[in-house]
């Protein structure tokens, strides 16, 4: 496919997945608006329409919990409900937790990682460059600034209480990295209570099962879900009883970024001295909780499981956190980047295009077909990409992507791809694959420009 028909096919999905106001992840097997897969499209749609990708973040944020926490799904209530589990009758009761939002609309209790604030930034920068739409999108800053800062305060607050710098999540849907060989030991010491049988409709909406999380994991997920909803979802209860609690540097990576947006955020919509003075110490704290979670070993990052009190071992995409972070020590990113090229990721000579698969080849956890455990995802390169961008490595960052639009050129605009073959897995027509899609192609043409 040439560069403009990619364009042009990567818009048809996102119409055909735009719901009005919000973004359906996937045609079938994802019925609702998922909340880091919205940022992620808002940053594509602004390509198209900067208005509707503020509006994409807007609907969002109309279902912020009063704590702060953006949910991690927002509930199409017309989605029947046999198209996804656990839906929103399942979430029902998380409703009557103090912290839920008003209204009738229903959200799951869990959140995401935080991308929403490079989001809106990035609206703002893409509609300057198009010299379009420029004070619509100043006005969508000033309204979504506070709700943002809300987001990050509680993401530095209730789900850092030790002060780490890192974000602590109760379930490995919070990470976006479901099944990650980052999470197996901590799921494994999770202990399957009493629950109701289940039905799984992601099963029929994919060609092969092998495709999905498995049983096992699936029976913890759901479980940790019932505990979630059992407490609550009471951020200083799940502290002290869930059986699932650890650190996520992936995620913690992403808000150190999306601090350094809200800063940028908060000069535009000229917020208080006082606000950006937090921002600036979450950005420190989260450097430097990274930098405290280091492994000399893999030359990567690690998650830390608080129940256990031992860092989570597994060569994943997230070990590259630092970079993602933007590593102030030179010697740590010399060694990222030595990694990312190595056999253990892109450097993999079997690999049918070289971009990084989820988890390396190495990792005894590694499954090439299966979701997070191996796949490459195109969202994944977006976000090294990006960091690499902003890390000054710009040789770098086009070589990536241009193998990842290279294997977008089939058009299935995969969920996910087997990095050997380069076969699309999971669900085709995925929202998020059709906007880093975008992004980049918008990438290319004003680097031909200048
Ligand atoms: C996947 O996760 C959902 C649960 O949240 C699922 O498997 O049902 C993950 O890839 C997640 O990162 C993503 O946001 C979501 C929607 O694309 O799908």
């Amino acid at each position: 496919m040439r560069p403009e028909d990619i364009i042009a096919r990567a818009a048809e999905v996102l119409r055909e997945n735009d719901m009005g106001e919000w973004t359906r992840a996937s045609p079938t097997l994802y019925p609702h608006q998922w909340s880091w897969d919205s940022a992620f499209i808002a940053i594509g749609l602004a390509h198209l329409d900067t208005g509707r990708a503020a509006g994409e973040i807007r609907t969002l944020l109309e279902y912020q919990w009063k704590n702060g926490k953006i949910p991690h799904i927002v509930f199409n209530p017309d989605a029947p409900p046999e198209s996804y589990f656990p839906g929103p009758e399942h979430w029902a009761s998380a409703a009557d937790s103090p912290d839920a939002p008003p209204g009738s609309a229903l959200t799951s209790g869990l959140c995401q990682p935080p991308v929403h604030a490079i989001a809106a930034r990035r609206i703002l920068r893409v509609a300057e460059t198009r010299g379009e739409g420029v004070a619509e999108a100043r006005e969508f800053l000033g309204e979504v600034y506070p709700k943002l800062f809300a987001w990050h305060r509680y993401l530095a607050t209730a789900r850092d209480p030790e002060g780490s710098g890192l974000v602590t999540i109760y379930h490995p849907w919070e990470s976006g990295t479901d099944n990650s060989p980052r999470w197996t030991p901590a799921l494994e010491r999770v202990e399957v209570g009493e629950m109701p049988d289940y039905e799984r409709p992601d099963l029929e909406h994919i060609p092969d099962p092998a495709e999905r999380p498995t049983g096992y994991e699936y029976d913890r997920f759901i479980w940790l879900v019932e505990v979630i909803k059992r407490a609550r979802c009471d951020d200083a209860l799940l502290y002290r009883t869930s059986p699932f609690l650890t650190k996520d540097v992936l995620a913690s990576a992403i808000l150190v970024r999306a601090n350094e947006a809200l800063l940028d955020v908060a000069e535009v919509v000229g917020a208080p001295g006082e606000d950006r003075a937090m921002i600036r110490d979450w950005i420190e704290r989260g450097r430097q909780g990274l930098d405290d979670r280091w492994d000399p070993g893999l030359g990567l990052c690690l998650d830390y499981d608080l129940r256990a009190g031992e860092p989570l071992a597994a060569s994943t995409i997230a070990g590259f956190a630092p970079l993602i972070a933007g590593t102030g020590r030179v010697d740590r990113l010399e060694i990222l980047l030595r990694v990312l090229d190595s056999q253990a990721f892109t450097g993999n000579p079997d690999l049918r295009w070289p971009v990084p698969p989820s988890t390396s080849p190495d990792e005894p956890g590694f499954r090439p077909r299966s979701y997070w455990r191996g796949p490459v995802w195109p969202v994944m390169n977006w976000l090294l990409w990006w960091s690499l961008e902003s890390s000054g490595e710009q040789k770098r960052a086009a070589r990536l992507k241009g193998y990842a639009l290279a294997q977008l050129s089939d058009g299935c605009f995969g969920e996910y791809y087997e990095p050997f073959t380069g076969e699309a897995l999971g669900s085709d027509d995925q929202s998020w694959t059709a906007a880093v899609a975008l992004d980049w192609l918008a990438d290319e043409e004003a680097s031909k420009r200048s």
